[in-house]
């Protein structure tokens, strides 16, 4: 602690998932909360995406301190053909020494870690008397599947997952569980399963969320109805956007906000399944079909490959012939990084068919547009049950993964856009939401006194 002001550490892992809502915290704490900020920060990045990301919020925030970690070396051939995020999860907790040294010249007063490297910095910030918090960045949903987990497993050993019925909370239906946690071997899983078990020996638990979403997950966390001695829960969301040219991509060669300014109010239908993974051909083809029969505008960010560095494919090429010609006077189909958050917030912007990462999901419900929900893989099919739940969109559950060769008709989707655009209901439910999220984050609403209390803490 520096003048009163406590020092926190920021441990963020890879992907865009996990770095946003950490740069969106760092802002938070260093501008209205009075902490100073330090951000671990491991080079090269897995994405284009995430560098960029980093070299904004520093470059616009100087006051957030960058800490760069070397990472330790690691063979990747350990595990043939597995995620370049995941490898990255690995690569930084086997670098688990290498924290300490770091963490001492730093003269951290409390650390903030990504929940997938919980196991590994929850005994280094122990062994150094620092307290130690978590940033999960998905929903309460998936942090009460992650804290009973393991429960879970000790109870059901030997016979595979099917659904988890969480005491206090809800039932996570087999389908919902993310793919990898049904393979007690894939990389993920082991991760995932320690990760779990360490969560009940930090210090808090910040979650990206806020009470009129997820309340009740909350509550039953709290209460320890899903596991007992469970830390407290500080829900601090939604952690606001980085408002900064700084922090943003350079411009989008496709223009896309001059684009929106010349629709009509909410007549743009935004397509978006996060930075996280390539859509198949086939189903991108079946998208564009949909998108082209629902006679509605759209803004289409499109992405084909797993990492961003390697995605070369021409568009009209993905998308199939003709199809750009077409569609060219009421869509917009781009490769490149649109700033999300702007787009959300534009007038034009009636319905946003999301993947259901958790930050698209609270960046939706803070902007007041409603969700089509399409999730693929991990935690996303969680988060589209919160979104159903919350009323902020519709998730229709057969539209699931089969292994990786899961199709939506183009017809199905269509049918389910046009009576979306449609629902004068559900858009006041999504707005009302938007409401609720600006309450929770003003002075004194619920969210931002969690965070007061969460910065308290770390001076203490
Ligand atoms: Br793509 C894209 N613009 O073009 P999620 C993403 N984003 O601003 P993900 C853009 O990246 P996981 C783009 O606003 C959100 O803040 C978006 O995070 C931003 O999904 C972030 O929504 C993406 O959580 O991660 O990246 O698939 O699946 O790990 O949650």
């Amino acid at each position: 602690v520096a003048d009163g002001r406590p020092h926190v550490v920021l441990i963020p892992s890879a992907g865009m998932g996990h770095l946003v809502p950490f740069g969106r915290l760092a802002v938070a704490l260093s501008s209205v909360h009075g902490c100073d900020v330090s951000v671990v920060t491991v080079l090269p990045t897995v994405s284009t995406a995430e560098l960029k990301h980093l070299e904004g919020l520093f470059d616009a925030f100087p006051a957030i301190r960058r800490l760069d970690f070397q990472l330790a070396a690691f063979d990747a051939s350990e595990f043939p053909g597995a995620d370049a995020f995941f490898l990255r999860f690995e690569a930084i907790r086997r670098s688990a020494p290498l924290f300490g040294p770091l963490l001492a010249g730093a003269g951290a007063s409390a650390l903030v870690t990504d929940v997938t490297l919980t196991s590994i910095v929850i005994p280094v910030a122990k062994e150094m008397r620092i307290p130690c918090h978590i940033l999960f960045t998905s929903s309460a949903a998936m942090l009460s599947l992650c804290a009973y987990f393991p429960t879970y497993l000790e109870d059901n050993a030997g016979s595979g997952i099917g659904d988890v019925d969480i005491p206090g909370v809800f039932r996570i239906p087999k389908a919902s569980i993310p793919q990898a946690l049904h393979d007690p071997n894939h990389l993920f899983t082991g991760q995932f399963v320690e990760n779990s078990r360490s969560l009940a020996n930090a210090a808090g638990i910040l979650v990206n969320t806020f009470d009129a979403l997820d309340l009740e997950t909350v509550a039953a966390l709290q209460q320890g109805s899903a596991v007992s001695s469970f830390p407290p829960v500080f829900s601090v969301g939604p952690l606001l956007p980085v408002c900064s040219p700084a922090v943003n991509e350079a411009k989008n060669p496709a223009n896309y906000i001059e684009w929106l300014d010349a629709q009509p109010a909410r007549s743009v239908v935004y397509v978006n399944f996060g930075s996280r993974k390539a859509i198949l051909g086939v189903q991108l083809k079946e998208l564009a079909a949909g998108l082209e029969a629902s006679g509605h505008r759209f803004l289409w960010v499109v992405k084909s490959t797993v990492v961003d560095k390697d995605d070369a494919a021409e568009l009209s090429e993905l998308l199939g012939e003709g199809f750009l010609e077409r569609v060219q006077k009421r869509g917009l189909v781009t490769k490149a990084w649109v700033e999300q958050e702007e787009v959300l917030k534009h007038e034009s912007v009636g319905l946003f068919v999301s993947h259901c990462g958790w930050n698209s999901v609270t960046e939706a419900a803070t902007s007041g547009v409603p969700v089509l929900a399409f999730p693929r893989m991990g935690d996303q099919r969680v988060n589209a049950g919160v979104v159903a739940r919350a009323g902020l969109g519709v998730w229709v559950d057969s539209w699931s993964w089969e292994g990786e060769d899961w199709v939506v008709s183009g017809e199905d989707l269509s049918e389910k856009v046009k009576a979306m655009m449609a629902d004068e209901v559900l858009r006041k439910t999504a707005a009302s939401l938007g409401v609720a999220a600006a309450a929770a984050v003003a002075n004194g609403g619920s969210s931002y006194r969690c965070l007061a209390d969460f910065a308290r803490l770390c001076l203490a």
